[in-house]
């Protein structure tokens, strides 16, 4: 079960005598997370308390710096004993071990971590989010209410994004930047409480883990694994570590009974940090982020071997058989230096299929250098008279100059409209407004007049394509490794649930 996505805010408005719990030993995530939802009922006319329980009271000084600063009205209540109607558990699931449990008449989740309850039927659990403040910053949006007068509250709701997504270096979905860019906040206090961040005890952590270092000559990689810190820790030790010579590849990790955070960073292109802490976290987590820094959780209870009392040892020659096995497992094709080799190759052209074409001039100037946010990730492409946008089957977008273009498709008479689950946008790479491509877009049908040679692989593939020299697609076994007939230096990869959708065999000329 990964994410479950039904309520929304007014529902919660029938209730009377409403608490809003975090868990135990808030982070900025869990407190921006109360913080908002308690401002929505206030805007809706409805007291709400907003507490924590637990055997410890906030101490780290960047989140007394937060409570204070921003006035967020959190009370701290070990021993809570009054029974709400409704209580509604926030950046985490009722019956979990990090939360004190209050018993109530109706319970409500919000959360962005992976199920691990049994969730009531109020329920809001996104797990491919970077904070729960964006949630509910979404679900705050979806409400129409409008926070641009709160710059404490919007204050709270970045800190709570970047804290949880290592100062956004582990950011990954599309929603949480379009948080980040709408929000306006107040700089000094995030610099203030960005300098309380590393307490004593964590400087020493950061020091004992780096002193531990496991390295691997063969592939530059290094392993660091420290004690359980605050998660932020892990990026300060992995960033560090990363800038020594001969270091390509880094991941940092600390191990708890309850979960094994680890941050990955890579500087260079052959590894996107994002798709190794992937490959680590591989049905035992999640992981995610960018292309050179990511990061991601394992749950200990998911382990192929799990043995509480080896946890520690376990985890650990866990990561290091996974790095390992990450770099044995990949063949490098860089399209730019050559030429594919269509021994073995099938010839196919393209099953005719309606799809968006965007004229980026109709967009934005020529020479503008424009940001194109996917679902996979930011890309950047600079505008030219003659480049056009190519919106495919799954919503997924990649440029195309006008001759390719014209070769294969042309247009059809009626507008193109379509609905994908994160629609296309577009911004200048310098700032300005974002905007949706599909409005732009022009329906185009492909001719049948463009033919690749085309084979499945039968391992793990990057290719570096000749539009982006900085940017590999990842291929699996069974995909497709494809090149135009026309050019056979344009060499890609087509995913295997997508290609007889779009291609059909064709005899060899
Ligand atoms: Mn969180």
């Amino acid at each position: 079960m990964m994410s479950k996505h039904t309520l929304t805010l007014s529902e919660l408005l029938k209730y009377d005598d409403i608490v809003i719990q975090c868990h135990d030993n808030p982070d900025a995530d869990a407190l921006a997370s109360g913080f908002a939802l308690r401002w929505f009922f206030e805007k809706k006319g409805k007291e709400a308390r907003f507490i924590y329980r637990g055997s410890k009271k906030i101490r780290k000084s960047n989140l007394v710096i937060m409570v204070n600063e921003l006035e967020i009205p959190v009370c701290y209540e070990p021993n809570y004993s009054h029974k709400p109607e409704l209580l509604i558990t926030v950046d985490s699931q009722y019956g979990q071990r990090n939360i004190t449990m209050t018993p109530a008449e109706t319970i409500a989740v919000i959360d962005h971590h992976q199920v691990t309850e049994k969730l009531p039927a109020l329920s809001e659990v996104r797990s491919n989010m970077g904070s729960c403040a964006t949630i509910i910053w979404d679900m705050i949006r979806e409400e129409g209410l409008d926070i641009s007068q709160e710059p404490n509250l919007q204050t709270a709701l970045y800190y709570g994004l970047y804290s949880d997504t290592n100062r956004f270096a582990e950011l990954s979905n599309p929603l949480d930047r379009d948080m980040v860019e709408s929000l306006r906040i107040r700089e000094s206090v995030v610099k203030l409480m960005n300098n309380s961040n590393i307490s004593m005890a964590e400087l020493e952590i950061t020091g004992r883990a780096i002193i531990g270092y496991d390295y691997f000559d063969s592939d530059k990689c290094m392993i660091l694994q420290a004690e359980p810190c605050d998660p932020n820790i892990l990026g300060v030790i992995s960033d560090f570590s990363l800038e020594t010579e001969n270091v390509d590849v880094c991941v940092a990790y600390y191990v708890t009974p309850e979960e094994v955070k680890f941050s990955v960073r890579s500087c260079v292109r052959e590894v996107h940090a994002n798709e190794l802490a992937g490959f680590i976290a591989e049905n035992i987590g999640g992981g995610g982020g960018h292309m050179y820094k990511a990061g991601g959780v394992i749950h200990p209870e998911k382990l192929p071997e799990h043995d509480p009392d080896d946890l520690k040892k376990n985890v650990s020659s866990l990561i290091k058989e996974r790095l390992l096995a990450y770099y044995d497992r990949y063949e490098i094709i860089y399209a730019s230096t050559q030429e594919a080799d269509i021994t073995g190759m099938r010839r196919y052209g393209k099953i005719p299929v309606e799809m968006g074409c965007v004229r980026l001039t109709d967009m934005y100037p020529v020479g503008s250098l424009v940001d194109v946010r996917t679902m996979e990730g930011d890309i950047q492409v600079k505008i030219e008279e003659d480049t056009y946008l190519m919106i495919g089957i799954e919503g997924e977008v990649y440029p195309i100059d006008r001759k390719k273009m014209e070769r294969s498709y042309r247009f059809l008479d009626h507008p193109y409209t379509h609905e994908f689950e994160y629609e296309p946008s577009i911004k200048l790479t310098l700032g300005g407004e974002r905007k949706a491509v599909i409005p732009y877009a022009k329906a185009v049908i492909s001719t049948g007049q463009s033919y690749i040679y085309a084979r499945p692989v039968d391992k793990y593939i990057k290719v570096f394509t000749k539009w982006d020299e900085e940017n590999y697609y990842s291929g699996e076994p069974g995909d497709y490794l494809a090149v135009r007939e026309e050019d056979l230096t344009d060499i890609y990869r087509i995913r295997k649930d997508l290609f007889p959708r779009l291609y059909k065999e064709e005899p060899l000329n």
